[in-house]
């Protein structure tokens, strides 16, 4: 009953979509000659994966490097004192919010201008990970997105934002996560929903267009259940993406997707890196990156579009509902200027 039901529902939207003023959630921000790239296999390594699935996991960095940027990343946690130096590596009755940054999803760090920070920089850096999205797009000249990270923590009893959130994201770049710490089933991370990508269009196509829900950068898709119900009956499954260290995992956007803490004993620890060719950033979002960059700012996935880059504001501490001092609007340990970073950012000489 319900399925027929649905189905009417999926009638009744393929009418309303021929009058839906939204062109396409897929055109948002084109990606020119590289649209379709992935169709012109197959071409014998990981876009082939890529292509079929919408994920795929390419070696990227040396598992031992990786772990030191692991190691990295919790220095970055431990340099200052939340919760009054409360937080214990090892000793999980510390892992509360109070002793923590402000993360989503019990992590995922987008304040503090972590996405500056020299260490995250460096992963951006490494030839592994530009190397992946040069094969993938066939250029070295790259720019990358000012993407977060996540440090998820084991055995956390508190996190607020804890549900599903399976969504879509700015379309329809390829997002990377530089994984840097063995992460299994139980270890949290990404979740896909295998062959989504695939059935995007025919999905939006029947569902309409018009109704895109959002947050402040536009073009994030949320997916109700009985929604995902459609794609579960063209036979796609919720996947989770296991990887080692120094793994990058890449992903097409238009793929389900969301993340899970980890349930076992194992942090998770990565960051966010979208890279594309340079040119198809225009001059105004070129010059908003760099202002960006100058201001230690993130941005979306997205490396060349939807920049997003707003002044700084500390975010609020959920214990106190008050601006966190720790987030000062500058990083710890502020990126070194070389050719690599500059081309990245889209620098000019
Ligand atoms: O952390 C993850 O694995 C996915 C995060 C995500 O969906 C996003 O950053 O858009
Ligand atoms: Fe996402």
């Amino acid at each position: 009953m319900a399925r027929w039901l649905f189905r009417l529902s999926c009638i009744l939207s393929a009418f309303r979509w021929f009058e839906s003023d939204v062109e396409t959630p897929d055109q948002l921000f084109p990606l020119g000659e590289y649209h379709d790239l992935l169709t012109k296999g197959p071409f014998g390594d990981f876009r082939d994966a890529l292509a079929q699935d919408g994920f795929v996991v390419v070696p990227a960095i040396e598992q031992t490097k990786a772990l030191e940027y692991r190691e990295r990343a919790f220095k970055w946690l431990e340099a200052r004192s939340w919760g009054n130096g409360g937080f214990k590596r090892g000793d999980v009755s510390t892992y509360v919010n109070e002793n923590l940054p402000v993360g989503k999803k019990g992590g995922m760090i987008h304040n503090y201008s972590g996405s500056a920070e020299q260490w995250v920089w460096d992963i951006r850096c490494e030839p592994g990970v530009v190397g992946a999205f040069a094969k993938l797009f066939g250029t070295e000249d790259l720019i990358s997105s000012f993407d977060a990270f996540s440090i998820m923590l084991p055995g956390r009893k508190d996190i607020k934002d804890l549900g599903k959130w399976e969504h879509t994201d700015q379309s329809p770049s390829r997002v990377g996560i530089v994984n840097l710490n063995e992460n299994g089933p139980e270890d949290g991370g990404l979740m896909v929903l295998k062959g989504s990508a695939a059935l995007f269009k025919e999905f939006f196509d029947i569902e309409g267009r018009s109704e895109i829900r959002t947050w402040g950068p536009v073009d994030w898709y949320g997916f109700t259940e009985e929604q995902q119900q459609w794609f579960y009956s063209r036979g796609c499954e919720w996947v989770k993406v296991c990887a080692k260290p120094g793994d990058l995992i890449l992903w097409d956007s238009r793929t389900l997707h969301y993340n899970r803490p980890p349930s076992g004993e194992r942090d998770r620890v990565c960051t966010y890196v979208c890279m594309a060719p340079s040119h198809l950033a225009s001059e105004e979002d070129r010059a908003l990156r760099i202002e960006a960059f100058n201001y230690h700012r993130g941005t979306t996935h997205v490396p060349f579009a939807n920049v997003f880059s707003r002044p700084h504001e500390p975010v609020i501490r959920l214990e106190t509902g008050k601006p966190d001092p720790f987030d000062t609007g500058v990083p710890l340990e502020p990126v070194k200027l070389t050719p690599m970073v500059r081309q990245l950012v889209g620098l000019r000489d």
